[in-house]
């Protein structure tokens, strides 16, 4: 379960009622306003996966109080039982109280979404990232934090599944290459992926 250091997969975490919860949290902060948009990069780019952020809002490549490349509506809050569920995850995973978790950011992959490989340096913490997967399997590529490249570990990422990203591996360049369409469990009612990670700010 121990990917690399900091970097811990916990298959099937959440607890079926949670998923079911959740993915209703996730259908209600989807809808306008501030609600799920396409991210474009600076570079002209359009990123795949769909978005929607609560607490803090996320644009390439920073974090603001409101929708800035969108409607411009305040961002959506973040909700304290989240928060809650952020600190069992980190606890659980890694043995780590890290400071309150307040930025959500919840990305909606259809079967042809992909991400590419990236690392998350926005936030002013280093408290670890906890990531919540819902709906289709995906191939999660977890590299390393100096090259995009060479050497990465692929993981199958499926619904309910925890992984938290602390330690040396909180700025590891990681990606998802491929969802594998048609796989998410029937009786939770979703096509496509959902995966909804939480982070500190440090502001
Ligand atoms: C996903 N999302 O599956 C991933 C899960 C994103 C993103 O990458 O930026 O929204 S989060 C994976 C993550 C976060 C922080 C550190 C590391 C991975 N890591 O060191 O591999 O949609
Ligand atoms: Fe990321």
């Amino acid at each position: 379960r121990e990917v690399a250091p900091g970097a811990v997969h916990v298959p099937d975490w959440l607890e079926p009622e949670r998923r079911r919860e959740l993915l209703h949290a996730c259908r209600e902060w989807a809808r306008p306003p501030a609600g799920l948009r396409t991210v474009r990069t600076p570079g002209g780019g359009t990123m795949t996966a769909r978005q929607v952020c609560l607490g803090w809002h996320w644009y390439p490549y920073a974090y603001a109080r409101t929708v800035v490349d969108g409607d411009g509506s305040p961002v959506k809050p973040f909700p304290a039982w989240l928060g809650e569920l952020g600190r069992r995850a980190a606890s659980e995973a890694l043995g780590v109280e890290p400071a309150p978790y307040d930025i959500a950011l919840i990305n909606f992959y259809d079967g042809d979404a992909r991400m590419g490989m990236h690392r998350d340096s926005d936030e002013e913490s280093d408290a670890p990232v906890v990531s919540l997967s819902l709906g289709d399997t995906c191939v999660f590529r977890f590299g390393n934090p100096v090259t995009r490249t060479r050497p990465y570990t692929d993981v199958e990422l499926r619904s309910g599944d925890l992984f938290v990203f602390g330690g040396p591996s909180r700025l590891a360049y990681h990606g998802v290459p491929r969802i594998h369409a048609g796989t998410a469990p029937p009786e939770l009612g979703l096509t496509g992926r959902l995966n909804i990670t939480l982070r500190v700010s440090g502001r």
